[in-house]
């Protein structure tokens, strides 16, 4: 792809996700009587997921047409140009009145992601990062922290299909190393939290691409550490993540089988 192909889409991407965010947002606010669906042991969908995928499908294939989209609640597969779509990061704060949500958008070509977006409505915050190009918050750049580990911060991310052993074995690593964590709801909003030096690592374990793809690109083009998620294994296959400042990441490598190329 060319550069002013992919400046396009960037670009395009921050309309479509302010649009999709506002939408979505207006659902929050008069979230009372939302139909609400069980997908799996604590995995929640509602009609604000559905019509906020539904919207930024929509714009997307208007605006580029060939490109394939792979959406958390609409499906799709791997393809040579890829939007990655959440609409709903953090649904279950969502639908509980929790304001720490996001919805989150990254471009893979030729299994590289070159753009992310990730939007929080709420706090109207809006973290994007280009490959090669820096991060930044609503236009500001961003950097990772650099603090020492005993004043750092780790954010998690767990589901209910993960097994508890290496959630376990990272906490225990953490508290011995009197490391503080998080488990704020969002994995795609922790992992831009990251990338905004608020917090100084983030792990998630077993997720999909749409919950981390954007936030490990936001994080290394803050300046942080993050593990591959491209590592030879097919795209929808789940795996553990983990990015942050080089010491958090050292503690915790290998936790799951987490490894840095
Ligand atoms: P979601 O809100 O889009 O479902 C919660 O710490 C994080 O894990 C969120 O990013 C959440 O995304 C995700 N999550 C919740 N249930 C999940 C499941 N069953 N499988 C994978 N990810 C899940
Ligand atoms: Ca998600």
């Amino acid at each position: 792809m060319t550069d002013d192909d992919l400046r396009a889409r960037y670009e395009a991407a921050h309309v479509v996700i302010r649009e999709a965010g506002t939408a979505a947002a207006r659902c929050f606010r008069e979230r009372e009587g939302l139909a609400v669906e069980h997908k799996g042991l604590q995995d929640l969908v509602s009609v604000a997921d559905r019509e906020t995928e539904a919207l930024i499908r929509a714009r997307l294939a208007a605006f580029f047409p060939s490109d394939a989209i792979l959406g958390e609640e609409g499906g799709g597969a791997e393809a040579s140009r890829l939007w990655v779509v959440d609409p709903i990061d953090g649904t279950a704060n969502f639908l509980r009145g929790i304001p720490f949500w996001s919805v989150a958008l990254a471009f893979v070509a030729e299994g590289r992601t070159e753009f992310a977006l990730t939007f929080d409505p709420v706090h109207d915050e809006l973290f994007a990062a280009r490959r090669g190009r820096g991060a930044f918050r609503n236009g500001r750049p961003i950097r990772t922290a650099a603090r020492p580990l005993q004043l750092a911060c780790v954010g998690f991310s767990h589901n209910f299909k993960a097994p508890p052993e290496a959630y376990l074995e990272a906490m225990r690593r953490l508290l011995a190393a009197s490391v503080d964590h998080r488990r704020l709801g969002s994995a795609a909003l922790t992992f831009a939290h990251v990338a905004d030096g608020r917090l100084d690592g983030a792990i998630a374990f077993r997720t999909n691409a749409w919950d981390v793809l954007g936030g490990l690109l936001l994080i290394e083009e803050a300046g942080g550490r993050a593990s591959p998620f491209f590592d030879g294994r097919p795209l929808l296959e789940r795996r553990t993540v983990l990015a942050g400042a080089p010491d958090v990441v050292a503690l915790l490598a290998g936790v799951d089988g987490v490894r840095f190329s």
